[in-house]
């Protein structure tokens, strides 16, 4: 089967931004940052889907541990880093929406609200099968 790709952009202002893919378990789906960049705060600088190796997720923020400023997507509730380039698990299935790592509930300051910039990903993907929620989001 041809794999199809998709390009969207994902804003660091806005927080669970769905992309119109629809995941199945055993769809081959891969995440590539393609360019622009963003930041959790314009004072530390802009960085592209890795986030910045300074700072790190703390408790409360999209991903624990994880870069903060970098790339996050979530299928049906697990939650998994992304940064530039990403196989999503093929065990879930659902939307898969992104998000960049920061304070999501304001915990240490100003959260999603300093944020800025966005970036732009391509999504490509091969369906297993595809449902008609893919058909649409393929077409
Ligand atoms: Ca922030």
């Amino acid at each position: 089967m041809a794999t199809k790709k998709v390009r969207r952009t994902i804003y660091a202002k806005q927080k669970w931004q769905g992309t119109g893919v629809y995941v199945n378990p055993h769809d081959k789906v891969a995440v590539r940052y393609i360019g622009d960049s963003w930041t959790t705060n314009p004072a530390i600088g802009y960085f592209d889907a890795n986030g910045t190796d300074v700072y790190k997720g703390k408790p409360g923020y999209v991903l624990q541990d994880v870069n903060e400023g970098a790339l996050i997507g979530q299928i049906e509730g697990l939650t998994f880093a992304v940064g530039n380039l990403c196989h999503l698990p093929t065990t879930s299935n659902g939307e898969l929406l992104l998000i960049i790592n920061d304070d999501i509930d304001q915990q240490y300051g100003e959260g999603f609200d300093d944020n800025d910039g966005q970036i732009v990903v391509e999504i490509e993907y091969e369906f297993a099968h595809m449902t008609a929620k893919q058909l649409k989001s393929a077409e």
